[in-house]
């Protein structure tokens, strides 16, 4: 496994187990340096509790920024997921081209809807402004609601391969180079992600828990990023984090008081094997 300097900006949900606190441990476990730009600090996610705080760091951002470049700090990879304004997403997009070691890898989790829905929030504007970072980036790891929205395509629940090469071939028209696109499923029992990497796509296909659980688009994109930049492809990087994730779901789904994300670190033991094997 290569070891990488990793760059993760996105909110620290302080309880909930997304953003920050999934993405440090599991990119920790997949034996990472890991720095961390908090976007935001929140008392808990936005999904599901109510009155929970929020704290916008966005001016903290080119502050860090402009220190970390004084004192010469640049990093392999900036992994992105949940951020909070367009202005924050301004900044970010200033960061890849002020921050990265030559060669560095971009991935950008544009985490902003799920559904058909976005989360509370966000709006048009904010989905603009997603689309010219996402298009920039090495690698994008949309789900389909967040796939449509980058596409301008209308959502629709059930669908058929034709839509989704659709989406696929609007997103890389637009700009975007790999894609991994999660949560597509064609039936009731299975689920998987579709990979799309130098004109090839891919399906990787897994069990599908009829619960749609919190944080698991973080948990998802963070093994993603963890297994890839440690030297594995693309395609086995997607199909460990996917069942990864799957496994993390089902040590879940069975307790309903634990309903605001998924318990991912008993199984980091599983996903450190996989990356090993
Ligand atoms: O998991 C995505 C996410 C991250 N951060 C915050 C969120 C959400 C999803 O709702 O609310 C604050």
């Amino acid at each position: 496994m290569d070891y990488k300097r990793i760059l993760t900006v996105q909110d620290i949900s302080c309880v909930g187990q997304c953003s920050l606190t999934v993405a440090l441990p599991i990119l920790s476990a997949a034996g990472h340096e890991t720095a961390i730009l908090p976007s935001a600090v929140l008392s808990t996610h936005t999904g599901g509790f109510k009155n929970f705080t929020f704290c916008d760091l966005t001016d903290e951002l080119p502050k860090i920024s402009t220190h970390w470049q004084s004192e010469g700090i640049k990093f392999d990879a900036i992994y992105t997921g949940y951020l909070g304004s367009i202005t924050q997403i301004r900044y970010v997009k200033d960061m890849f081209g002020k921050l990265g070691k030559e060669g560095f890898i971009t991935i950008v989790d544009p985490a902003m809807a799920d559904g058909g829905k976005l989360y509370t929030g966000f709006d048009t504007a904010f989905v603009n402004e997603m689309k010219t970072l996402a298009f920039t980036a090495d690698i994008i790891l949309p789900n389909i609601t967040e796939a449509c929205l980058l596409t301008d395509t209308p959502y629709q629940e059930k669908y058929d391969d034709k839509y989704i090469d659709d989406i696929i071939e609007r997103l890389i028209k637009a700009g975007a180079k790999t894609v991994i696109l999660t949560g597509v499923s064609y039936n009731d029992d299975t689920t998987g992600v579709v990979i799309f990497e130098n004109g090839i796509k891919r399906y990787y296909e897994h069990r599908k828990i009829s619960k749609n659980s919190h944080g698991t688009g973080d948990v998802y994109a963070s093994a993603f990023a963890g297994s890839y930049l440690g030297g594995k492809s693309v395609y086995d990087s997607a199909a460990i984090a996917a069942d990864y994730t799957v496994k993390c779901i089902e040590n879940t789904v069975d307790d309903t008081s634990h309903w605001y994300g998924v318990k991912f670190e008993p199984l980091l033991p599983y996903y450190i094997e996989r990356l090993q094997a």
